[in-house]
């Protein structure tokens, strides 16, 4: 007889129907060059199940009208279905209440508005910020903006040569002086998932908030913000199954009601007079202008089908995946993998000996592999790395043994035609 573990074990993967799975992206169906597509380029966005694609489809069709203005049928509507997406956010994230989600276009917008709103309001002249060598763009020149408008100094945690942030480190450079600390949950390049609610404690310690980049974490973990512990947490849904231009900052209530506005217009306002304006309550502060009313309705459905799938039953899927293209990759001479062996996601950044990454990604695309190659928009982790760019297959709940099977394969095309012995 088996024991429970083994039979939990067992049946969460027979559970895990892939065929099912891939059937319901339509994307998944085409081919590319003549070849059937192989999509590894998850981290860069990710592809839209049916149910995602008819959400929004539905929304055209039948309700939409602008939001929260007109007394009509569809506006209201509208309003319903776009206040409920933010209520699906909310309670996935774990949020205290709806109002504490701020829907967005994505990551990168979420920090704009952090850094030009709490960030002007709380940072001045010798004030730190601190980030880590690892973060993407959109968490790095935000703050380089505001600290050059301010007089404040950024600095950055080192990050080992495993691809794990130096915590020594980290203690070393969180002072009294430092206002902030912006982490990612999860590296674009290196895979490695970060100890978010350590450094959440710690920055709190000195009396500093915390930020997370939680672009590359939503897509495949379960988010409770309450256990992270941390301030803000920016993400972005088209990584997560949801429309492209729709994302949202989750903040604590008491931090985003002491933060002035950031753009004005209509949505945001409770009155305009000619000697100025009252602002209206949160969430809609921050939200001046129309909405992306169907991008919001889209990213509730696609946490919804998440959830149908379940975040525990696709990470267990991925975790495999990831072992098996993390060993197959392994195998060849003279590729190098950079990131951790564990406590990592599929996200897999590589170099094969002298092959520049983008001729790379050039011939595995003839064979229907899409990966991504370059700097990812981590220019100074590349420095770090030494290196220009990479390669990046990165794995999704859709992805499959046998595609890496074609990956690996394609890979040894690359070495034919560039001569790697
Ligand atoms: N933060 C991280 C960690 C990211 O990976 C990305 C996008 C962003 C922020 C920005 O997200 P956006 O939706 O606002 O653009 N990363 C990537 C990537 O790795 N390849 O293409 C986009």
């Amino acid at each position: 007889m088996e024991t429970p573990d083994s039979t939990s074990v067992t049946s969460s993967h027979a559970a895990y129907d892939i065929e099912r799975i891939r059937a319901d992206f339509p994307i998944l169906a085409r081919l590319v060059h003549g070849v059937p597509l192989v999509y590894l380029d998850n981290a860069a966005s990710s592809q839209k199940p049916y149910s995602v694609i008819q959400a929004v489809d539905a929304y055209y069709r039948e309700i939409h009208a602008n939001v929260h203005r007109g007394a009509h049928e569809l506006s209201i509507r509208a309003t319903e279905a776009y206040e409920g997406a933010r209520d699906v956010v909310a309670d996935h994230m774990g949020a205290a209440s709806s109002s504490e989600i701020i829907f967005v276009r994505g990551t990168t917008e979420a920090i704009n508005l952090v850094a030009s709103t709490w960030g002007a309001a709380h940072v001045g002249s010798g004030d730190e910020i601190l980030l880590t060598k690892m973060e993407h763009h959109s968490n790095l020149v935000p703050w380089q903006i505001l600290a050059e408008r301010v007089g404040a100094t950024v600095r950055y945690v080192d990050v080992a040569t495993d691809g794990s942030l130096v915590m020594e480190d980290y203690d070393r450079l969180l002072t009294s002086r430092t206002r902030l600390v912006g982490v990612t949950h999860v590296s674009n390049t290196l895979g490695v998932v970060n100890p978010v609610a350590e450094i959440a404690t710690k920055a709190h310690d000195v009396g500093a908030v915390c930020l997370v980049d939680g672009a590359q974490a939503t897509p495949h973990m379960q988010i409770d913000v309450g256990t992270l512990g941390c301030d803000f947490y920016a993400f972005s849904g088209h990584k997560m199954l949801a429309p492209t231009g729709i994302g949202a900052l989750w903040g604590r209530r008491e931090l985003l009601d002491s933060m002035p506005p950031w753009q004005g217009g209509g949505e945001m306002i409770s009155e305009v007079r000619l000697d100025g304006f009252t602002a209206a309550p949160l969430p809609h502060k921050f939200e001046a202008g129309t909405p992306h009313v169907a991008g919001a309705i889209g990213l509730a459905e696609a946490i919804r089908y998440l959830r149908r799938i379940g975040l525990d039953a696709i990470h267990a899927w991925e975790s495999a995946l990831t072992t098996y293209a993390m060993e197959r990759l392994g195998e060849i001479d003279r590729l190098e993998i950079y990131g951790p062996k564990q406590n990592r996601v599929g996200v897999i950044s590589f170099c094969y000996a002298d092959i520049h990454a983008h001729d790379l990604a050039t011939i595995l695309d003839q064979k229907g592999v899409a990966i991504r190659a370059g700097h990812h928009c981590n220019q100074p982790l590349m420095e770090h790395l030494g290196v220009d760019a990479t390669a990046r297959a990165s794995i999704y709940l859709y992805n499959t043994h046998s595609e890496i099977d074609v990956l690996v394969e394609a890979l040894g095309l690359a070495a034919h035609l560039f001569g790697v012995t």
